[in-house]
């Protein structure tokens, strides 16, 4: 089914801008978005998109997790559903596209579809999922996880930087943690999920391609390491009798980077501290988050390993002691060549010019591949950049990624 329903270009750049005037000071462009899950401006900008999307004519209703659902309801109301989301939540100073062109894209293609009068079988949600990035409590995936049903109740105990628990968060925010897995939802109950994202890297700026097809994505694994030595006097202790937790971080940093380039892969050291943290005090200890990705799980499963065996050696060499969390490990996937195969007859049809890619960065559509089949539309980002308040995707580019997701989502639903 080819369809001539067109978006609205102005009312979705007009949404996407206001939206990302939320979590930002516009005294301070240099500072970007910063729209931490569950935080004061989450809660804004979650209030926002509530009201968008009734203005839009969906049925909102927001579920137990905190996942904001937007729906047009198809003409079979026992036909599985078709999704479509991303999130609305923000890295620290990041940019105004990153998982907000997904929602707002999303809300736009729905609106469109109903305003056409076009009535598709299958009902379509629009989902912004909550706690995408995990910036705020060190995990993420938080709303995708609970509807697929792998959210754990230990979540809940986890502490964002100044102590207050992920259970405390969803209180303040009107949710109750004892409810998390009402959000579940059940693989009959859904037929597909696709998501419109930026691409966060280079690949479709470098061939000039507006549109990519995502092929596989990046399974990220997220380990916190606290090394325990040993503080002491900065002028009065012998270097060869100290126990440097400081040093011992530094080393393990450049063990993360040799592994990644070794392994193809990537490893990134994102936050780090040390304590007591004096100027002429050793550090008695540290702890450092270590991203690794690969779009190999055996790739991966190698650098965990090799990252363990480093730890042990400078554990052995400092005579200091070292312990890891992992906060987060995620299998890479591949998308679903059924919707790929849908995305790309849409970009014909538009004709639009697209090419299958890898995915760097993690999404939600990670764990939404769990519940049903999955599939991800990417835009070009501008030098690649994200995650940095110079995060851009031009005007067209959105609204050539929202069109194709819109003609993708009537195929889906028809
Ligand atoms: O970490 C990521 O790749 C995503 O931005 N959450
Ligand atoms: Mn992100
Ligand atoms: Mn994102
Ligand atoms: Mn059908």
């Amino acid at each position: 089914m080819i369809t001539t329903c067109q978006i609205n270009k102005k009312r979705l750049w007009d949404s996407l801008m206001e939206l990302g005037e939320i979590g930002a000071d516009p005294a301070k462009p240099e500072e970007g978005v910063t729209r931490l899950s569950l935080s004061l401006e989450d809660l804004k900008a979650r209030e926002f998109t509530i009201n968008y999307m009734e203005k839009a004519g969906l049925e909102v209703r927001v579920d137990a997790v905190g996942n904001i659902i937007g729906k047009f309801a198809g003409k079979d109301p026992l036909a599985p559903i078709v999704i479509a989301g991303s999130h609305i939540d923000t890295v620290i100073q990041g940019g105004k596209f990153d998982g907000a062109l997904g929602v707002f894209g999303a809300i736009e293609a729905v609106r469109s579809i109903k305003e056409s009068g076009i009535s598709l079988t299958h009902s379509i949600e629009v989902v912004s999922f909550t706690d995408e990035e995990g910036t705020r409590f060190g995990t993420g995936y938080i709303g995708s996880k609970a509807i697929v049903g792998c959210l754990e109740e230990e979540t809940f105990q986890l502490t964002d930087d100044r102590g207050i628990s992920y259970a405390e968060a969803f209180r303040q925010a009107q949710l109750n943690p004892a409810l998390f897995k009402e959000a579940m939802r059940k693989k009959e109950d859904v037929k597909a999920y696709v998501e419109l994202h930026i691409e966060q890297g280079r690949v479709l700026e470098d061939q000039d391609v507006a549109v990519g097809i995502v092929t596989d994505i990046q399974g990220p694994v997220w380990l916190e390491v606290t090394f325990q030595g040993f503080p002491d006097h900065a002028g009065a202790t012998p270097m060869n009798m100290r126990r440097d937790a400081g040093l011992a971080m530094a080393e393990l940093m450049l063990v993360v980077e040799e592994i990644a380039k070794k392994h193809n892969g990537v490893g990134t050291v994102g936050k780090m501290h040390v304590e007591p943290g004096g100027v002429n005090i050793i550090p008695g200890k540290s702890v450092l988050s270590i991203d690794l990705r690969h779009v190999d799980k055996n790739s991966r499963n190698e650098m965990i390993e090799e990252l363990y065996q480093a730890i042990s050696r400078i554990n052995e060499k400092r005579d200091i002691s070292a312990s890891v969390e992992i906060k987060k490990q995620v299998d890479p996937t591949s998308c679903s060549p059924e919707v790929m195969e849908l995305i790309e007859e849409s970009c014909q049809e538009l004709k639009v010019k697209a090419i299958r890619l890898q995915c760097g960065a993690g999404h939600d559509s990670l764990m939404m591949t769990k519940l049903t089949q999955m599939g991800m539309i990417f835009v070009r980002s501008k030098n690649g950049i994200s995650h940095n308040p110079e995060e851009w995707t031009d005007k067209e580019d959105c609204m050539i990624g929202t069109q194709v997701l819109l003609n993708t989502l009537v195929k889906l639903a028809k």
